[in-house]
């Protein structure tokens, strides 16, 4: 038996794919783009310290100007408008709007948001906004070690409950937390991301911590706002690499600490029996009626998808037949395994409205007398874009797609190293080049515009 791969998404892609009220963006978060790291009050995050230790990121760099965005975002938002998105989806840094993570708010940090938020609005642009996006206050992580303890938990519904209240009305959704498997997982099991701990049972503390804590987020903004609101899911979809019982039962349990581990418990109102006995003693302290926190109903649920998993006992896994190529980051392109994952989503939990809040690719792209001739980024978009098209032909209700990034940006521990933007960034001058991708995004959001609407 051969491995069992989605078949490949042929055919031409056309605009008419799409619903009339399909919504196309581009998304980048705080700490990526903003710079100003030092101004107005913000305070200074867990990944402020992780880019000061020496080794950590790949290039030396950090986040101090990154892409200037909290002085350039007027051109920023211009370049929104030139691309046609009719929304956007950014994260706000806990720390600028609220330097220790409890305590005063600063007033010049949520001004930030405030203008940026009204200049999209001013150019027709839908804001979408995250409440965290990795940056936690560093003042936690000392007080509290950071996630790991519950007591950061209120600490985080009180940040969304004023979020909400300030930003609601305006805020087309907020979402509560991005890709919570990163930050237990790579933030507190491989030490790649900051805090940069090494400890399996913390990692799956912190987890449980985040979970709750977004429950807690959720019933601390409904009850101010209307706003619709949700939670952000990276899926790696695990595939055996080679048709062994080892291999199959090694996918299973890869999907079960990525995929499952979060989406069970949000829509489920459990954690997977395989996973916790796969755990042991290091699975998470839970109390009684966390369960139902966690679980609150949503109004939709944000999936960043870039590429598969394939697991297998033989390392380095073995390859497999049909590979379409790899993007700068190493990551194996495999659109179809969007179409497959999304149908098994809807079939087995009938989860709220999808938007596909991040997909895109880092490339190693160049500035060639003024363009930057980025074939591979527009065939990748293209294969996910008719992927995604699959799936809301098979019945999956997607409602909208962000393409990560807009801006070239800080790759966290690849540093400024890779490039994942439709927009170039020269970062020795901050001047923003539309890459040819960027033009093709145009084009297509532009096509689809133009489609006769029903009455
Ligand atoms: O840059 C990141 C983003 O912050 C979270 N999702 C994945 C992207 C690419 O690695």
């Amino acid at each position: 038996m051969m491995l069992k791969s989605p078949a490949p998404a042929v055919g031409p892609l056309t605009a008419s794919m799409f619903g009339p009220d399909f919504i196309w963006g581009a998304a980048t978060s705080a700490a990526q783009i903003e710079g100003a790291a030092a101004l107005d009050g913000r305070g200074p995050s867990i990944w402020d310290r992780f880019c000061a230790e020496p080794g950590r990121i790949i290039d030396g760099s950090n986040t101090d100007i990154a892409c200037d965005h909290s002085h350039r975002y007027p051109e920023d938002v211009a370049m929104m408008r030139w691309l046609g998105l009719k929304a956007y989806r950014f994260s706000m840094a806990w720390p600028r709007v609220q330097a220790a993570g409890h305590g005063a708010w600063n007033e010049a940090g949520f001004a930030f948001y405030d203008r940026l938020i009204d200049a999209l609005l001013e150019a027709g642009i839908q804001p979408h906004a995250t409440l965290y996006h990795w940056d936690l206050p560093a003042a936690l992580q000392d007080k509290f070690m950071g996630w790991q303890s519950r007591e950061i938990v209120p600490l985080f519904a009180d940040y969304a409950a004023e979020v909400a209240r300030r930003f609601g009305d305006r805020l087309v959704t907020i979402a509560t937390l991005n890709e919570p498997w990163c930050v237990a997982t790579l933030g507190h099991e491989t030490a790649q991301f900051a805090p940069g701990i090494t400890d399996r049972a913390a990692a799956m503390q912190v987890s449980h911590h985040l979970l709750l804590a977004h429950g807690r987020a959720i019933q601390a903004m409904r009850a101010v706002c209307k706003t619709p609101l949700g939670i952000v899911l990276n899926h790696t979809p695990s595939f055996p690499a080679r048709p062994t019982e080892a291999d199959r039962l090694g996918a299973r349990l890869d999907d079960g600490l990525n995929v499952r581990w979060y989406m069970d418990p949000l829509f489920m109102g459990s954690y997977p029996a395989d996973v916790l006995a796969h755990l042991g003693a290091d699975a998470p302290r839970v109390h009684s009626g966390d369960h139902a926190e966690i679980s609150r109903p949503l109004d939709f649920l944000g999936i960043n998808y870039y590429t598969r998993s394939l697991i297998s006992t033989q390392q380095p896994a073995p390859p497999v037949p049909g590979v379409q190529g790899f993007t700068d980051m190493g990551w194996e392109v495999v659109p179809e395994a969007l179409t497959q994952h999304l149908a098994r989503l809807s079939r087995e939990y009938a989860p709220p409205p999808i938007y596909i809040t991040e997909n895109g690719m880092a490339n190693a792209d160049e500035l060639i007398d003024g363009r930057v001739p980025d074939e591979a980024r527009i065939a990748y978009l293209r294969s996910h874009l008719l992927a995604l098209a699959r799936a809301i032909e098979l019945g999956v209700d997607v409602r909208g797609y962000f393409y990560w990034s807009l801006l070239d940006n800080f790759e966290w521990n690849s540093g400024y190293a890779k490039r994942f933007g439709l927009v170039h960034v020269d970062y020795a001058t901050q001047k923003r080049t539309a890459k040819d991708s960027a033009h093709w995004y145009r084009d297509f959001i532009a096509q689809h515009a133009r489609l006769p609407r029903a009455g």
